[in-house]
């Protein structure tokens, strides 16, 4: 993200009329932050609960096409890549197996995390210090807590779910600690509830130990599995909205080398679309998410309300910067009767009018997917 002295240079250049200069800034900063990827390993032994955990993390459902295949029978037995659906910034590996570390190239991931799903084995001990020895990040997930549970009310008289919780991830840190590992991230998971448990302070951990770049792109691969993620989501983009803008003014005006949408509705049609995926209101991520919880698109599309989380074309973009305008008759012409009408557009609509379009945009849409989540997550 660009930091105060980046944004105010640029802005200068834009309200300079250097339009070429900003624009080139900002094609730079687009092309690294849409460049950037994140790798997360995934370790663990064979019927530990890894593919259904990268299952759960990237938001498909076991049966889905292109879920990692879960069963009670060894299923993983060569390492396995999956990226997030629609997008190709964040991927995570099934690695099985726990003890062949020595054939792991550390450098390819940006941090492991190590599932277990029974007890503590030494093994994984190892392979966490093996991990910290190479200045990498590691993080602890005792997997099938549900399962954990239903045992413990099975066998014990005085049942406390809170009191069995706290004695499961005492345990897994105290192994893990052993004098060396001072203070191990342990998250207790059940990937059939994720919304019990800590899977969400799981997320919120990973993604605040990310680099800036690395952060945006593991946060907007994640479904809306929060208020707090679909929050950070919204404050990324945002962050991001007066470059578009400016981008759309400067690319109406001037030719910019590496930018093949030079365009600005076509520009628009295309970040506005990428908004609606980000927020999950996308016909695909809709169905996914129906299929993940048991109700149907139509149920969860329902409670989409604004116009662009609805739907995006350039005819409904310049139907709304028409209303966002100030002016109105002139622009409502120029946008229906000339041809070429981006050029024209993005000529005539101020580069305010833009950002002041996109940041209603993004507001509404996060509210959309906050309705979404709540709707989902309610039992009809
Ligand atoms: N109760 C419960 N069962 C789970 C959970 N996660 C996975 N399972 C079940 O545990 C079994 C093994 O899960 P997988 O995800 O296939 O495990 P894996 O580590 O990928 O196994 P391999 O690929 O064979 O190494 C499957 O029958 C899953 O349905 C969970 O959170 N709770
Ligand atoms: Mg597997």
């Amino acid at each position: 993200m660009a930091g105060v002295a980046e944004r105010s240079n640029i802005v200068s250049l834009l309200n300079g009329g250097y339009l070429s200069a900003a624009a080139e800034q900002l094609v730079s900063y687009f092309t690294n932050s849409q460049g950037t990827t994140v790798h997360i390993a995934v370790l663990g032994k064979s019927g530990s609960g890894k593919s259904a955990f990268i299952n759960a993390l990237r938001g498909v459902h076991d049966n889905d096409t292109g879920a990692a295949p879960t069963g009670q029978k060894e299923t993983t037995k060569e390492p396995k890549m999956y990226k997030y659906p629609d997008k190709d910034t964040v991927t995570i590996s099934e690695l099985p197996g726990l003890g062949s570390s020595q054939h792991l190239d550390f450098n390819c991931y940006d941090f492991f995390i190590i599932l277990s799903s029974g007890r503590f084995k030494n093994k994984h001990f190892l392979l966490a210090i093996e991990i910290q020895k190479k200045n990498k990040k590691f993080y602890f997930v005792r997997a099938k807590v549900d399962r954990d549970l239903n045992r413990a009310k099975r066998w014990k008289k005085c049942y406390n779910e809170n009191q069995t919780l706290a004695k499961l991830r005492n345990d897994c840190v105290v192994s893990l600690r052993k004098g060396v590992i001072e203070s191990p991230q342990v998250f207790l998971i059940s990937s059939w509830n994720l919304n019990k448990f800590d899977f969400g302070k799981m997320l919120e951990v990973l993604e605040g130990d990310l680099p800036d770049l690395k952060r945006r792109a593991f946060l907007l691969a994640l479904p809306n599995f929060t208020v707090s993620i679909i929050e950070k989501k919204k404050a990324v983009i945002m962050d991001e909205i007066w470059k578009v803008g400016g981008l759309s003014a400067a690319s109406a005006v001037v030719p910019i080398p590496g930018l093949s949408i030079a365009c600005d509705i076509t520009l628009l049609v295309c970040t506005i679309s990428s908004y609606r995926t980000h927020f999950g209101l996308d016909e695909d991520s809709l169905g996914r998410l129906a299929k993940r919880v048991g109700k149907t698109a139509e149920q969860l599309r329902s409670v989409v309300s604004s116009t662009l989380g609805q739907q995006v074309s350039s005819d409904i973009i310049k139907e709304v910067l028409i209303k966002t305008s100030g002016m109105k008759v002139l622009l409502s012409k120029v946008l229906t009767y000339l041809p070429f009408v981006g050029q024209v557009a993005a000529a005539v609509v101020s580069y305010d009018t833009i950002n002041s379009m996109l940041n209603t945009a993004v507001e509404e849409m996060a509210e959309d997917a906050k309705r979404m989540l709540a709707k989902s997550l309610l039992v009809e």
